[in-house]
């Protein structure tokens, strides 16, 4: 008989994921479903509103992703108003989004990622003298090697699991065979964990400084909240600037002397993973980073564009604006349509919810009814993969050298085919790369500030289209951007200076996607299926590839059950 296993909720990331994974009599997984159990109607709070707030209420949907939703709102409204931001206030953005991938990449890697691959009790048994002598080897530019480091490190850790309470490192599967790293690789792994704890905090200055807080940093329709000024002890001067400066210096040891060469090391161990986890094989970004305007595409450092079934030979191109493009179905989302309606645009989008599940406490969901408050958005029909993978294979595949060289890189460190990164451990390499990338970029972009500012341009916002009575009575704009996960827009239509509508398709959104009308599963799903699991009852696999996506359920269905009730209550570890 078929076996179903549920994980839920599955932990390790932001918001509320429900899996069910049904599986064979060999225990390979058949079928999969991935539930949002979640609904939070930012989408239906917007209406009526001034355009001009909208980024601060869509900044709330998530504190993971604590800058994306605010400038993917700003530019929407700036695209339908006409307005043009200045230089600096693009820099400016540039530096907020890079600053926030490369934070966000590297906690995921340590912190929610790599106990999926890391034994953290197996750690106790490492050799400080040996774990030294590992660390040295993989990482020779990082300082924290010595053998008192470690041996420090591995007599907290004991005391921790003597304990009993494991605090941060509890609940996870500890002991399971498909563990495969040596305990001083795990023990090294434990220690960069609590460095990137560390580190993180530091980094994210960068948004308290240009945006005066973080989470939810503030920005501005016309530009950037940033005021520059050399004069001032008050704005943004030097001193700030040359500390801003230090953060990025700071990043860039972390990634290219910690993180690249601890996700190569862990990588090593687990070349199986990569072929395992693909799924649809369907990549696209929107591309971000605009070195000339939003409007001008070819310029972004992160491109643009579409690869079907695996093609690598061909990226395709993409409109927002196209309404048989990007459009959203509920053929199994717990929302209503209006008669006659299958898939619509974000522009005619329109959100109703009206759940349909079973009541809670629920043992199993049905694959055939509803089963999720995520809707399923498609490109042209086609379920989409979203994230640092597709923005690799399409910066790949448009012959960006940055992207061919760290691609190729990689693929030799690990001596792994290309075919390779269609993979859990594809995924996975490609989130680090991506954020080689982005800490050059970051430090690029910052001296094209400073550049600008010795030329004599301090300007950081234009708002001669801020008062309404400029405004055209109705219009409509869209605005997106390249969140952590992946592809992020929203749409936004106007009239009489209010918010008439506002839909918001975010990446874990197309990742995590139901089913839709004609039965095609989301990426999540798709890239469960095939999937052998050890042992059914501590299910690591599912969590590996469901890891390597990075999920983030609160974007993705923008309010607890109607009445904020507990929608199911299983103890999973
Ligand atoms: Ni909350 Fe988000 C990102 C957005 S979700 S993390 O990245 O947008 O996919
Ligand atoms: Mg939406």
């Amino acid at each position: 008989m078929a076996t179903r296993v549920v994980v839920d909720p599955v932990t390790r990331i932001e918001g509320h994921l429900r899996v069910e994974a049904m599986l064979d009599e060999r225990g390979v997984i058949k079928d999969a479903m991935s539930s949002g159990t979640m609904w939070r109607g930012l989408e239906v709070i917007l209406k009526g509103r001034d355009p001009r707030d909208a980024w601060a209420f869509c900044e709330r949907i998530c504190g993971v992703c604590t800058t994306v939703h605010a400038l993917a709102s700003v530019r929407a409204v700036e695209n339908a108003l006409d307005v043009k931001v200045p230089p600096n206030a693009e820099i400016i953005r540039n530096i907020m989004f890079l600053t926030q991938q490369v934070q966000d990449h590297v906690i995921h890697f340590y912190h929610l990622h790599a106990l999926d691959w890391v034994d953290i009790v197996s750690a106790l048994k490492a050799d400080p003298a040996a774990t030294s002598a590992l660390a040295q080897k993989v990482s020779p530019s990082w300082p924290l090697a010595s053998t008192g480091y470690f041996k420090d490190l591995a007599g907290t850790l004991k005391k921790f699991v003597d304990s009993g309470q494991l605090g941060l490192f509890q609940n996870a599967y500890w002991g399971h065979p498909a563990y495969k790293l040596p305990p001083e690789a795990n023990l090294m792994a434990v220690a960069h964990y609590l460095e990137a704890l560390k580190w993180q905090k530091e980094i994210i200055k960068i948004h308290t400084i240009f945006g005066g807080k973080n989470p939810h940093p503030n920005y501005l329709v016309g530009g950037m909240a940033s005021a520059i000024s050399m004069q001032s002890d008050n704005a943004i001067n030097m001193e700030r600037l040359n500390y801003v400066k230090g953060l990025i210096q700071d990043a860039m040891q972390v990634v290219e002397n910690m993180y690249i060469p601890d996700l190569l090391a862990v990588a090593s161990f687990y070349t199986d993973w990569a072929a395992i986890g693909g799924g649809l094989g369907n990549y696209m970004s929107y591309g971000d980073i605009p070195q000339n305007g939003i409007g001008d595409v070819s310029q972004f450092r992160m491109p643009r564009g579409v690869i079907l079934n695996k093609n690598l030979s061909e990226v395709l191109p993409l409109d927002l604006t196209d309404a048989g493009q990007v459009q959203e179905e509920v053929a199994h989302s717990w929302y209503e349509y209006p008669e006659g309606k299958g898939a619509l645009h974000p522009w005619d989008g329109v959100t109703v919810p009206k759940y349909s599940g079973p009541k809670p406490p629920y043992k199993q969901l049905d694959e055939n009814a509803k089963y999720s408050w995520l809707k399923a958005p498609r490109w042209k029909g086609n379920a989409m993969e979203v994230g640092p993978l597709a923005r690799m294979l399409v910066g790949f595949a448009s012959g960006k050298t940055e992207y061919k060289d760290v691609v190729t890189e990689a693929l030799g460190a690990l001596k792994v085919p290309a075919t390779a990164l269609f993979s859990t451990l594809g995924r996975t390499a490609a989130r680090g790369l991506e954020t080689k990338l982005c800490v050059h970029w970051l430090m690029a972009e910052y001296d094209k500030l400073i550049a600008n500012l010795k030329a004599g341009d301090s300007a950081t916002a234009d708002t001669a289209r801020w008062e309404p009575s400029t405004w055209p009575a109705e219009a409509k704009g869209y605005g997106f951007t390249e969140a952590p996960r992946g592809a992020l827009a929203h749409w936004i239509h106007i009239k009489n200076a209010k918010i008439e509508n506002y839909q918001i398709v975010v990446p874990s959104t197309w990742n995590a996607s139901p089913k839709d009308s004609k039965g095609q599963h989301g990426a999540y799903e798709s890239a469960l299926l095939n999937t052998p699991l050890a042992d059914p009852k501590r299910p690591l696999e599912i969590l590996r590839t469901i890891h390597s996506f990075d999920p983030c359920l609160a974007c993705a269905s923008h309010v607890f059950g109607p009445n904020g009730e507990k929608l199911a209550e299983i103890k999973v570890r």
